[in-house]
């Protein structure tokens, strides 16, 4: 059976992972779930044949004897306590982006975790096991094309249901708020965000697009894109300018037709699809690394850098002035 899972929140990613835990991936088994619909969780287990025991609070999954580990997929806002009970009772967690909705509930997990003494948290910011991204990775820490001077980033989507607010930052935006440091192993330093006209094609209150402008450490300047009501498809872009060259993550494969005198080629629509393998090797790596004690993806520490990028870039919407990224010194615990 290998690693005994919880799973809290069983709606499309949560429904997304115990699939593939069940269906795809090795070592590990959906033992026990929660959901505050009752009602569509049992449909889902029943559809798909699965044996895990529902439990009426996450709580209280978290607290089962025979449960090893937890996953977090529930709302957003649900989070923080979920992962806080997990540390509480000294079990690691995996969970899904966001660690928490703001800043100050990242930094209590954090500092939870430090007082527990050993890492249990990972974060679900997938993009850092996508093949096309390591590629780019390897390419940059190569310094073949010289340093990084520009990135042109776009992170479009073809609607975001239940969208509201600011969510076009703090829950799509951080997926580039992590992958981006990680690639140029840098650190943010300040946030500008420009507001185009709004499309039409979207609920009136929401502003949609963004562009987000970020200044790094080493001068680098990161140019992103938000456009989560795009219409033609789910379009994530990454251009970097180099020195001597440029690199740019790679369109994902698919056929391409000439047929009727078109030359045709599918776009991605669904999130989903798009990262379906990166989701499998993250998760098939926490696995592994947790069936042996470590945390080797992205920790507490990172969901916090993230929160505070994006609340700098929602004060930074606010206010229509450059605003600082005030990250304070990664401690040595996450080092
Ligand atoms: P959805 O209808 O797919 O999911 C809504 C879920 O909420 C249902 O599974 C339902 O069981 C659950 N629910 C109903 N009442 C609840 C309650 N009192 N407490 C907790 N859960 C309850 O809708 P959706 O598109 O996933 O969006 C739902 C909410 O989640 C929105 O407010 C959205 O802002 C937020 N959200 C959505 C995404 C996304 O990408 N879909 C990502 C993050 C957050
Ligand atoms: P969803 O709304 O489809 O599912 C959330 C589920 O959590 C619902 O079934 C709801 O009933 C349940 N839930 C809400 N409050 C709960 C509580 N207190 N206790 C137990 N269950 C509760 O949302 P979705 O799209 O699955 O997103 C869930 C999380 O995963 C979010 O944090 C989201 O940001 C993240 N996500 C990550 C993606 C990625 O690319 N890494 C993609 C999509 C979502
Ligand atoms: C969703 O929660 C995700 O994390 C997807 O990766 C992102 O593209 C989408 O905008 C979010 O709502």
């Amino acid at each position: 059976m290998g690693l005994r899972l919880g799973v809290i929140g069983i709606g499309a990613i949560g429904k997304e992972h115990t699939l593939r835990i069940e269906k795809k991936l090795s070592r590990a088994k959906v033992v026990a779930v929660n959901d505050v619909n009752r009602e569509h969780t049992e449909a889902f287990l029943a559809q798909h044949n699965l044996s895990a025991k529902f439990y009426e609070s996450g709580i209280e999954l978290i607290r089962a004897q025979d449960v090893d580990a937890i996953l977090v997929t529930s709302w957003g806002p649900t989070h923080e306590e979920f992962v806080l009970a997990s540390i509480a009772a000294g079990k690691y967690v995996f969970c899904e982006k966001p660690l928490a909705v703001t800043a100050s509930g990242c930094r209590a997990i954090v500092e939870a975790e430090m007082m527990h003494g050993k890492q249990l948290v990972q974060v679900g910011f997938m993009r850092r096991f996508d093949k096309s991204y390591r590629q780019l990775k390897s390419v940059l820490d190569s310094e073949q094309l010289g340093y990084p001077l520009i990135l042109n980033c776009a992170h479009r989507a073809p609607a975001a249901p239940g969208f509201a607010g600011d969510m076009a930052i703090s829950d799509s935006l951080v997926h580039e708020f992590d992958v981006l440091k990680w690639l140029l192993n840098d650190d943010y330093v300040s946030a500008q965000v420009i507001l185009p006209r709004k499309t039409r094609l979207c609920d009136d209150s929401l502003q949609d697009p963004h562009v987000v402008l970020l200044r790094t450490k080493q001068g680098v300047l990161i140019n992103i894109e938000s456009f989560v009501n795009a219409q033609y498809g789910y379009d994530i872009q990454c251009h970097v300018v180099c020195e001597s060259g440029t690199a740019a993550l790679p369109e994902p494969s698919d056929v391409m037709l000439r047929h009727d005198g078109k030359f045709t080629r599918n776009i991605i629509v669904d999130w989903q699809l798009r990262f379906i393998e990166a989701f499998d090797v993250e998760l098939q790596e926490w696995i592994d690394a947790t069936s042996v004690g470590r945390v080797d993806g992205p920790s507490a520490w990172d969901g916090f850098i993230v929160a505070v990028t994006a609340d700098a870039c929602v004060a930074a919407k606010h206010s229509g002035n450059i605003e600082p990224i005030n990250i304070p010194e990664r401690p040595v615990f996450y080092r």
